[in-house]
């Protein structure tokens, strides 16, 4: 399938790492959400991707992985999306595990089902920052010289605000926006409620929700519903 993120609104983003029951399932993949993210920041291998990619795949919603580590790369989903934390302080998480994998595979990718992810993690306290080292005190000024590296610099396609955990600041996140030519700002951290929902869809053009999925899947479900009429 071919899929176009650029008209991404709404994802909901599960973590192979954490139990999903098919009734769960069925709902988030018949929500009217535009896409399924697959992703997590530890605990990810190929068993536990494979399985959840094979019974997303029994509906029709789009889905991707979010790569974070090389063991757990599946083949099958619709897109790749390979995350470059700009602000980590371990290389690793900018450059290192991408070689790595190239070393590997670089001869025989579909570059054409790989994106790029300008990542930014802002929420010190999630384990994605710990995991890369995060600089995250940093003002908007400074997010908005990463958010400008990705998409001017780099070329990067899709640029991620990460708060995971945390519902973030949205002004930033919305100056952040306006300094992108191309790429697209995705937002993602703590929504856990449609008026959330909505804030983070205004400030930012596509949003994910994360958590809120394994705690309360009422309140998830109904993070899909925001108006998108103002946008
Ligand atoms: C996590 O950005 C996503 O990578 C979503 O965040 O889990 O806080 O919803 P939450």
């Amino acid at each position: 399938m071919i899929v176009d993120i650029s008209k991404w609104k709404h994802v909901f983003k599960l973590d192979p790492d954490r139990e999903i029951s098919d009734e769960a399932l069925d709902r988030l993949c018949r929500s009217g959400t535009d896409g399924i993210m697959v992703g997590g920041s530890t605990g990810v291998t190929f068993d536990n991707t494979v399985d959840l990619l094979a019974r997303i795949r029994q509906y029709e919603v789009p889905c991707v992985l979010e790569v974070s580590n090389q063991e757990a790369i599946v083949p099958g989903f619709d897109l790749f999306l390979i995350p470059v934390v700009l602000n980590a302080n371990d290389p690793q998480w900018v450059v290192g595990q991408h070689h790595e994998a190239l070393k590997e595979y670089g001869a025989i990718m579909n570059w054409d089902e790989i994106i790029p992810e300008g990542y930014i993690i802002l929420n010190g306290d999630a384990a994605a920052a710990k995991l890369t080292s995060a600089r995250t005190d940093v003002d908007a000024k400074d997010v908005a010289a990463y958010a400008r590296m990705a998409d001017k610099l780099f070329k990067m396609p899709l640029v991620y605000v990460e708060y995971s955990g945390a519902f973030g600041d949205m002004e930033l996140v919305r100056r952040t926006r306006g300094v992108l030519e191309h790429a697209r700002l995705f937002y993602g951290g703590g929504i856990d409620t449609i008026e959330k929902a909505q804030q983070a869809a205004e400030a930012a053009d596509t949003i994910v929700v994360g958590n809120i999925i394994y705690s309360d899947l009422e309140r998830a479900l109904q993070t899909v519903n925001f108006d998108r009429t103002g946008r």
